[in-house]
């Protein structure tokens, strides 16, 4: 069986929106308001690239995003800023290789904060569970445009193997992903969907965010 907190995560992954103000043509606060209508199950703000917000500009719209997660019951995890999850109470942390260990930002946050961590192979992955990571964001999955230093395109085979190699924790796509290839990242073991531009570009927020909950119910996604 698996245990309470494992399985609100797995749940909680299936359509994670990430997103920050340089992700959106409009008001990002608009854009995740529609997000929630569309019905994401998670969110994650990630203040990062060119003209990005910083200091109080930044806290303000993290606590106008954290306020409409609240009152949708929707968890509410920040990109790298440990300081800022800490003040603002969030519900996680995720970062990536090149940032604190899992094992320093877990202390930081206590142990029933959910810490996931970015990762690209075996190696990484095994070191991240060691360090107390709650699940895993592999990829890019497919080409984006949405991150400058992306690592190589894994496919969706990275999944898989990692399923193969024996790893139970939640793990979550990223990169490239739109409602026409997400039930494939379920089908190779995923347990949802990590998204920027197919909701936070999309002309229709909602109606992209529906069709990414259909996509990852249908036919040849994993059912597990
Ligand atoms: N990490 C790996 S790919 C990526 C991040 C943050 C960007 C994902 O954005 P998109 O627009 O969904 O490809
Ligand atoms: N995976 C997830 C879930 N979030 C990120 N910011 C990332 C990879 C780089
Ligand atoms: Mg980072």
């Amino acid at each position: 069986m698996m245990d309470k907190r494992t399985s609100a995560i797995k749940e909680a992954l299936k359509v994670y929106f990430i997103m920050g103000s340089t992700n959106c043509h409009r008001d990002p606060v608009n854009v995740l308001e529609e997000a929630i209508r569309g019905g994401i199950t998670l969110f994650q703000f990630r203040e990062k690239g060119h003209g990005c917000l910083s200091g109080a500009q930044k806290k303000k719209l993290a606590t106008e995003l954290q306020q409409l997660c609240r009152q949708a019951s929707i968890p509410f995890i920040i990109n790298d800023d440990i300081d800022l999850a800490v003040e603002l109470d969030a519900d996680g942390v995720h970062i990536g290789q090149e940032d604190e260990a899992a094992s320093i930002v877990r202390k930081r946050l206590g142990a029933d904060k959910w810490v996931g961590v970015s990762t690209h192979s075996i190696e990484e992955a095994e070191r991240a569970i060691r360090d107390g990571a709650d699940y895993l964001g592999l990829g890019p999955i497919y080409p984006t445009s949405s991150k400058d230093d992306a690592e190589s395109v894994k496919g969706t085979s990275i999944i898989r193997e990692f399923r193969e190699h024996g790893f139970s924790i939640p793990l979550v796509g990223i990169g490239g992903i739109t409602a026409a290839n997400a039930a494939a990242v379920m089908e190779a073991g995923g347990d949802g969907v990590s998204v920027i531009s197919a909701i936070s570009r999309s002309e229709d927020v909602v109606e992209a965010t529906i069709q990414l909950n259909q996509a990852i119910h249908s036919r040849g996604a994993n059912h597990s």
